[in-house]
């Protein structure tokens, strides 16, 4: 399956891991990469060491190209940003921020820059900076999310830039690629689905309960303090949002957060942990290997445009 993004990046298919703290190991970035997607190792609030281990991991596992996401909240930033160039990765994404001041530096060392952006504004800043291609991140993903739909914000990232446009949020199977390619997507970035893959090193209670969740079961917190995080409800989510109502601080609500994430994917404690999933969760019934994950997104794309081009062009099945 060849798109701008395929070419850009030398992969098989246009499905980009997203770049999840704690879940983003090696073990899930070198499957992702093995399976003929991109690969993503998540630095979330890790420090330098972690990712330099994950980094020489994944080469070892894997001759195809991965990528590190650069989550720009981590104290840590300006060092893993400065690790990627030493390491020689070839493609970064980023999130929760604006990452202009490592562009220079990245783009000199020949790195692909995929900054991940929930509106047309940053999308155009980062085109004028030197990105390569952006994510359009909409607020049905899971984890620290913008305000925008994926269906509302792809077709008007794709509209503001010249660059290629990667679409998340919202996206598990072929009918959400499919929709993201008529938007005018070159190619999906899924996290949630992942989270629950075989070679996700994420507890089986996390699993489990993205596996049983439904269409309504995650929560948004942190709306009031500026950082709103989507999580499958529970004690956590509960406890939060009344903490929240009563004016709690920034910090006390941030230690239950990001704290709580590595609670609920290394100890499995999905009660008083942060599952943090997108809305999809409802659609990710098992777990299945990244090579199935990967493989059966893009033939389930591949037989639904070809059904429905028959059916709007051929004519047959309506007359
Ligand atoms: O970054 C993510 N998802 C994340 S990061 C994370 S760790 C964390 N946990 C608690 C609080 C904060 C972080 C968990 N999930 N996705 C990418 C993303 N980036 N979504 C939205 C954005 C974004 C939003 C606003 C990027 C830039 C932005 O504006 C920056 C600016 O300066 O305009």
């Amino acid at each position: 399956m060849k798109t701008e993004i395929t070419n850009l990046l030398g992969i098989d298919y246009p499905v980009i891991q997203g770049g999840m703290a704690w879940v983003g190991t090696a073990e899930l970035s070198a499957a992702v990469s093995e399976a003929g997607g991109l690969g993503i190792i998540g630095s979330g609030g890790a420090p330098v060491s972690w990712v330099k281990e994950q980094i020489q991991k994944v080469k070892e596992k894997t001759d195809k190209p991965f990528g590190v996401n650069l989550m720009l909240l981590n104290p840590d930033a300006d060092a893993i940003a400065a690790l990627l160039v030493q390491e020689q990765v070839k493609v970064v994404t980023t999130g929760a921020g604006n990452p202009e001041k490592y562009m220079k530096a990245w783009k000199e060392a020949g790195v692909r820059v995929i900054p991940v952006v929930a509106s047309t504004a940053l999308a155009k800043r980062m085109e004028k900076a030197g990105a390569d291609a952006v994510i359009a991140e909409g607020t049905e993903s899971g984890g620290h999310i913008g305000e925008t739909t994926t269906m509302a914000l792809v077709p008007q990232v794709v509209d503001a830039v010249s660059i290629p446009v990667i679409a998340a949020g919202g996206i598990a199977d072929g009918r959400g690629m499919a929709a993201a390619f008529m938007l005018g997507a070159q190619a999906v970035q899924m996290g949630t689905i992942f989270v629950a893959a075989k070679e996700s090193i994420a507890s089986d209670a996390y699993k489990n309960k993205i596996i049983r969740a439904k269409d309504i079961d995650t929560k948004v917190t942190g709306r009031r303090n500026g950082h709103p995080v989507r999580a499958l409800r529970n004690q956590q989510t509960r406890e939060y949002l009344r903490l929240e109502q009563e004016g709690a601080s920034f910090e006390e609500l941030e230690k239950l957060t990001l704290g709580g994430l590595r609670k609920a994917v290394v100890e499995g404690d999905v009660i008083h942990g942060s599952v943090m999933a997108g809305q999809i969760a409802g659609l990710v019934k098992d777990s299945r290997s990244c090579k199935e994950i990967v493989e059966g997104i893009c033939k389930e794309t591949q037989d639904i445009m070809l059904n429905r081009t028959q059916q709007f062009v051929g004519g047959g099945s309506n007359e």
